[in-house]
């Protein structure tokens, strides 16, 4: 009874371990190094899509010269103005598929709000 449970406890712990390792692993190896190969300056741009009164996601981590674009696909008008009054970055009211961008230049942590509804914030982070 005890054998019978560890033979089939023993594969089964080692397979879980397999299955945590094999992903960390191979995920920094391959398509981090592709990046890194193929497009060392260049950045992708980053989407924020707006939906349901939030910024999704709403913490955003960005490289620097990122150019991050928000999509607004609500039914309802809002804006990405950055936290510090709109000074570093600020959008028109965006209608429902309109879209507005900015290029992450700085390193730092760069947090905005919906004018419109300001219960609305996200973040990107720079670095
Ligand atoms: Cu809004």
């Amino acid at each position: 009874m005890t054998m019978q449970t560890n033979r089939r406890a023993l594969p089964l712990a080692a397979a879980l371990v397999l299955a945590l390792a094999a992903p960390a692993s191979a995920g920094d190896a391959s398509p981090a190094a592709q990046v890194a190969a193929t497009a060392p300056a260049a950045t992708a741009p980053a989407t924020v899509t707006i939906d349901n009164f939030a910024y999704s996601p709403a913490t955003l981590t960005v490289a620097p010269g990122t150019r991050v674009v928000w999509a607004n696909k609500d039914e309802e008008p809002h804006t990405v103005t950055s936290a510090d009054g709109g000074a570093t970055f600020k959008s028109p009211a965006l209608d429902t598929d309109d879209s507005f961008a900015f290029t992450f230049t700085k390193a730092g942590t760069y947090k905005y709000f919906c004018s419109i509804h300001p219960h609305m914030v996200g973040t990107i982070v720079v670095k």
